[in-house]
């Protein structure tokens, strides 16, 4: 199975949306590997987003993805799961997003775009070591 690393981040909890989006996830046929609800420290968050490290919205993405608690998840699918999440979850900024991805159908505003998915198989493999160490 090819595993990818999901978070719900803290609009979607305190949006109450965690279902939905799990939900959608398990529809098309992806299985959950690993969950846990927990706040994202500052050193996890700087080293998870250290791509965007001197980015004018680095602070804001920080701030934002630490300030409660996130769902983490390990979702497994037989092939291209990056890829199959990604395209469910739509195109970053929510405005843009299709109708019927996560994004499009439940998100308007770019910080807080409900979820985020590992970009390519490098990312999912160092993500995934970084939220679940020892899995
Ligand atoms: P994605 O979450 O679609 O993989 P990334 O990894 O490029 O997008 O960006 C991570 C997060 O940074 C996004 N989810 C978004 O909240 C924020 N972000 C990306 N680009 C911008 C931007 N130009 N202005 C403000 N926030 C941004």
């Amino acid at each position: 199975m090819d595993r990818t690393l999901v978070i719900c981040k803290p609009d979607a909890v305190e949006r109450g949306l965690v279902g939905e989006i799990v939900a959608r996830l398990e529809r098309k046929g992806l299985r959950l590997v690993a969950a846990d609800l927990r706040t994202i420290d500052g050193a996890t968050a700087a080293r998870h987003y250290a791509e965007h490290e001197g980015k004018p919205f680095y602070e804001t993405l920080v701030t934002f993805i630490t300030r409660g608690p996130s769902l983490l998840l390990v979702v497994a699918g037989p092939e291209d799961t990056c890829k199959v999440v990604r395209t469910l979850m739509g195109v970053t900024n929510p405005r843009d997003a299709a109708p019927g991805t996560i994004r499009g159908d439940l998100a308007v505003e770019l910080t807080e775009n409900l979820v985020h998915g590992s970009d390519s198989p490098a990312s999912a493999q160092r993500e995934i070591a970084l939220f679940f160490p020892g899995l």
